[in-house]
C-alpha cells in the first residue's frame, strides 16, 4: 500500500513550481514584448510627413522682412490619429553646419494643433518669421540669399480606438526653401500655375 504521501506531493509541487514560474514569466515577457512591437509598428511617428511650401516674403512696417511658409503635417497613417501637445517653427539662413535659427509664430496654434488630425489627412499651419529691421541684411543677406532651412520640433500622441500613446518628440529638418524667388517673372509664373515648390522635411 504505497499511497503518497502528502508530503511527496507537495515536494513535488514545489519542484514544478519555480519552473511554471520561468514559463509564465517568458510566456508574459513574450506577450508584452509582442504587444509593444505591434504598437510600435501601428503607432510609428514615421508616419507623419512633414513638408514646407508657399514660401514668400513681404517688408514689415518697421522696415524688417516678414518670411511667410506653409507647413503640412501629412498624416500617412492607416489607422493613427495624431494630435500636437507642442509644435514650433524655426527658420535659419544657413543650410551648412552652423545654421542661426529664428523662431516663427504659428498659425492657429489652436485649432488644427489642439485636435485630433485624423488617420490618412493633411493639416496646415501657417508659420511667420518677422526678421527685425536690424538683422534683415545679416539674415537674408539683404535680402539675395536663396536657401533657408527650416526645422520642425514637435511633442505628439497618437491614437488608435480608444488607446493612446504616450508623447513623442519629432524633429524634422525640411530641404532648403528660398523665400527670395531670384526674378519676378518666375514668381509671376509660379503663382500664375500654383506650382509652388515643395520642400520635404526628414
Ligand atoms: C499656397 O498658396 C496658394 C495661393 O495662396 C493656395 O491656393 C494653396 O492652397 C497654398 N498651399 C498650401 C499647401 O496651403
Ligand atoms: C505673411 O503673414 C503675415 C501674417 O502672419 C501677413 O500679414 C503677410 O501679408 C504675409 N505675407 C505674405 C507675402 O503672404
Ligand atoms: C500625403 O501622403 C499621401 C500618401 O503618401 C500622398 O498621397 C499625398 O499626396 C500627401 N499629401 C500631401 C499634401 O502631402
Ligand atoms: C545668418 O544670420 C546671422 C545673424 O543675422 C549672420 O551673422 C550670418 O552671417 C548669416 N549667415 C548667412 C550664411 O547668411
Ligand atoms: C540692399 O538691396 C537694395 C535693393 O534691393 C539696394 O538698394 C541696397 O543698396 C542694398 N544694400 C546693401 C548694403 O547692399
Ligand atoms: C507628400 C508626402 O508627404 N509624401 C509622403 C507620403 O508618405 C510616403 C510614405 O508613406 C512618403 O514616402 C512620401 O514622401
Amino acid at each position: 500500500m504505497a499511497s503518497p504521501s502528502p508530503l511527496s506531493s507537495a515536494s513535488r509541487l514545489r519542484a514544478l513550481n519555480p519552473k511554471h514560474y520561468i514559463l509564465l514569466a517568458l510566456t508574459a515577457t513574450l506577450a508584452v514584448a509582442v504587444v509593444v512591437t505591434v504598437f510600435f509598428i501601428v503607432l510609428s511617428p514615421a508616419r507623419i510627413h512633414f513638408s514646407a511650401t508657399n514660401a514668400s516674403s513681404s517688408y514689415a512696417g518697421d522696415g524688417g522682412v516678414l518670411l511667410n511658409l506653409t507647413l503640412a503635417s501629412n498624416n500617412t497613417s492607416r489607422r493613427a490619429a495624431v494630435r500636437y501637445q507642442s509644435m514650433f517653427v524655426d527658420v535659419s539662413n544657413n543650410t551648412g553646419p552652423h545654421p542661426y535659427w529664428i523662431r516663427a509664430n504659428v498659425t492657429p496654434t489652436t485649432g488644427v494643433l489642439a485636435q485630433w488630425q485624423p488617420r490618412a489627412s493633411v493639416a496646415t499651419v501657417t508659420a511667420t518669421v518677422q526678421v527685425g529691421a536690424g538683422s534683415t541684411k545679416a539674415f537674408t543677406g539683404n535680402m539675395t540669399s536663396h536657401r533657408f532651412s527650416v526645422k520642425v520640433t514637435a511633442v505628439a500622441r497618437f491614437k488608435v480606438g480608444i488607446a493612446r500613446t504616450r508623447l513623442y518628440d519629432i524633429m524634422v529638418v525640411c530641404r532648403p526653401i528660398d523665400f527670395f524667388p531670384r526674378d519676378s517673372s518666375s514668381r509671376a509664373s509660379a503663382a500664375a500655375s500654383a506650382a509652388q515648390p515643395v520642400a520635404y522635411c526628414v
